[in-house]
């Protein structure tokens, strides 16, 4: 039996969450980098979330008997001296994710593949959240200030942040 187009595109959106992961980690590997510690908590836990999100995906293809592909990374860049820059670095990311899962969503509608339709629900509520969340840090930073001197506060506001994400289960 030929693999509905949606097989294909569950395929790209598993491997986007997993280049997600790869730049959570390079993105908390600058912070470490920069002794911002709270920031690199918050994107640290996020890569671990990606991943999850990768493995929900790999499920749902192994759960439809579809074939599995998995593609190589791209170095994740993260090419920036400033935290804001590198939140909005991020919050760029998740919108292109957003275009994707929305894309996917479309692509099951139109070829009536209403499990899948069914499925990619979750994640559209899931980019909302995490799009509000990077909104949210960079509406902040720019409250306080993305200079040297600022960034003691910002990274004590986004450790708050991240405590208080995972107290209540997440992004
Ligand atoms: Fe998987 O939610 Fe971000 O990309």
């Amino acid at each position: 039996m030929p693999h509905p187009s949606t097989a294909t595109v569950m395929n790209d959106l598993m491997n986007g969450e997993l280049r997600a992961a790869h730049l959570y980690w390079q993105a908390g590997a600058w912070c470490v980098e920069r002794n911002l510690n709270g920031c690199s908590e918050l994107l640290l836990t996020h890569a671990d979330e990606e991943l999850t999100h990768m493995k929900k995906m790999l499920n749902y293809l192994v759960d439809c008997e579809w074939p599995i592909r998995f593609q190589a990374l791209p170095e994740p860049k993260v090419d920036t001296e400033s935290v804001q820059e590198l939140f909005q670095l991020i919050l760029d990311h998740e919108k292109k994710v957003t275009d994707g899962i929305n894309r996917a969503v479309k692509e099951a509608q139109a070829s009536d593949d209403h499990s899948t339709f069914e499925f990619l629900q979750w994640f559209v509520m899931e980019q909302r959240e995490e799009i509000k969340t990077f909104q949210g840090i960079i509406d902040r930073i720019k409250l306080i200030g993305d200079g040297p001197h600022s960034l003691y506060y910002i990274d004590k506001e986004v450790a708050e942040m991240s405590a208080s994400m995972a107290a209540s289960g997440g992004a």
